[in-house]
């Protein structure tokens, strides 16, 4: 069965809807396989985020991420990658799809709520990152 990795943002720890947003998540038909409350070092979320390193919203990235706490889930589905994406919405909530995570929570394209794994290697990756091996 596929895994993908998933994060509530402080943004949505802050405003206390973490159990709203794995509502969702449960409610979608994945199977929560790891879960953690955690807070990113800068270290760890300029690796975490390394493929965006250069871009103008970068910096602003790696500050918000690690501002508060975070809760890093890893999630099982049959195609778990494609449809925790679509259970999410676009990057953008003016963009996002109706009753998507990202449409009913984010407050912007900057605090979006959550994150997602958009491909196969990334999710791999990003679960190594955040559990280990
Ligand atoms: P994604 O989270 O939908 O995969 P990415 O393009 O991978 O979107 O961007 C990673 C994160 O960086 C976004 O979720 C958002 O928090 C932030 N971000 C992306 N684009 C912008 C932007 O244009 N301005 C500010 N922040 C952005
Ligand atoms: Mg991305």
């Amino acid at each position: 069965m596929e895994k993908t990795l998933a994060l509530i943002k402080p943004d949505a720890v802050q405003r206390n809807i973490i159990g709203m947003i794995i509502a969702m998540i449960e409610n979608d038909g994945f199977v929560i396989k790891k879960m953690k409350l955690m807070k990113m070092s800068e270290e760890l979320a300029k690796k975490f985020y390394a493929v965006h390193d250069g871009k103008e919203f970068f910096n602003k990235l790696i500050t918000y991420m690690t501002s508060g706490d975070i809760v890093a889930l890893v999630l099982e589905k049959e195609n778990a990658i494609l449809s925790y994406r679509k259970l999410i919405g676009s990057t953008d909530p003016k963009t996002a799809d109706d009753n998507t995570i990202r449409k009913l929570y984010a407050i912007d394209k900057s605090f979006n709520s959550v994150h997602g794994s958009d491909s196969a290697i990334n999710a791999k990756n990003e679960i190594s990152i955040i559990f280990g091996n």
